[in-house]
């Protein structure tokens, strides 16, 4: 994507929780984008002692209270992202703080992602990670309209436009549907990621903003579930989006890397769904190479 880069190497500001055990968000996004050679400045939104799926008694630090206060020294020394990017959120509160941020980095031209988590039906019965996460909905909606890429999982797009999760499978006509309705609340570019597209596959969704199209980027399919899979395909997305690639060559390169870490992972089958995936392996090799294997169609 044409974006300005005002520093040195691009600088990402990543607004994401840091859970000490469980690999997710800030655990997994500053390792992978320091890999694809671009500087990470971490906005932590809450510090927890692990994620929140199947762990009980997680310590969870709010910070809220933190966040103008960061923001506002880093405005008076002067520092410019040259992209934004969210995920996990605290409280209903940040969600107004961001959108300021946000809005005040396009200014300037910043590439602005969120990936709006929230939840996940595959994983937890109601859908929602924990009762506080729903109360996020309404402000996602409206950050979901505001920036350049939104990155939402089945679950949460279907929350994001008020409709019901479809099960499996979901037909191309379902997906040009969600992916529609999901630009319509005024995102550049969606993907939507863990779409199972048949009985044994699994695809990311995009709409391309540019161009009007749609696309399927096959993930490969792996018959048992992940966890932290989100931020590791949006953190390889933003990388690539920095860098220059094109929204659906970055969906692409990001659905390899997803790929390769899951295969890395089913190597040891003692690893639990709660521990994330092995994406560490990976990182030394996969952001050397010129060329991507093709894994998208249009549809
Ligand atoms: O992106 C997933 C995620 C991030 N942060 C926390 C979570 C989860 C999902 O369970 O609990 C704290």
């Amino acid at each position: 994507m044409e974006n300005k880069i005002h520093n040195a190497i691009p600088r990402v500001c990543a607004v994401h929780d840091l859970s000490g055990f469980g690999k997710v968000s800030l655990t997994e996004v500053i390792p992978i984008i320091s890999a694809m050679g671009i500087e990470v400045c971490p906005l932590p939104t809450a510090v927890l002692s692990t994620h929140t799926y199947e762990f009980k008694d997680y310590t969870f630090c709010d910070l809220t209270g933190q966040m103008r206060g960061i923001i506002d020294h880093w405005n008076k020394l002067g520092l410019r992202f040259d992209a934004v990017y969210s995920g996990y959120m605290g409280s209903p509160e940040q969600l107004g703080i961001l959108m300021d941020f946000m809005k005040q980095a396009k200014t300037y031209g910043a590439l602005t992602v969120v990936d709006p988590v929230m939840g996940d039906s595959e994983l937890v019965n109601n859908g929602f990670y924990s009762e506080s996460v729903a109360a996020l909905l309404g402000g996602m909606k409206e950050l979901c309209g505001a920036v350049d890429v939104i990155t939402p999982n089945v679950t949460e797009a279907c929350l994001l436009i008020d409709e019901k999760y479809p099960g499996r499978p979901v037909n191309n006509a379902m997906i040009k549907h969600y992916l529609k309705k999901l630009s319509e609340l005024g995102a550049k570019h969606v993907a939507i990621t863990s779409v199972m597209d048949s009985e044994n596959s699994m695809c990311v969704a995009v709409y391309d903003g540019d161009t009007g199209k749609c696309y399927k980027v096959d993930c490969g399919y792996v018959n048992r579930l992940f966890h932290g899979t989100g931020d590791v395909y949006t953190s390889v997305l933003t990388g690539a989006l920095l860098k220059g690639e094109s929204i659906i060559e970055a969906a692409n390169i990001a659905a390899g890397f997803v790929y390769k870490a899951i295969q890395a992972t089913i190597r040891h089958p003692e690893i639990k769904i709660r521990e994330g995936v092995l994406f560490e392996p990976v990182l030394a090799s996969y952001f050397n190479k010129t060329e991507y294997d093709k894994r998208y169609v249009e549809i």
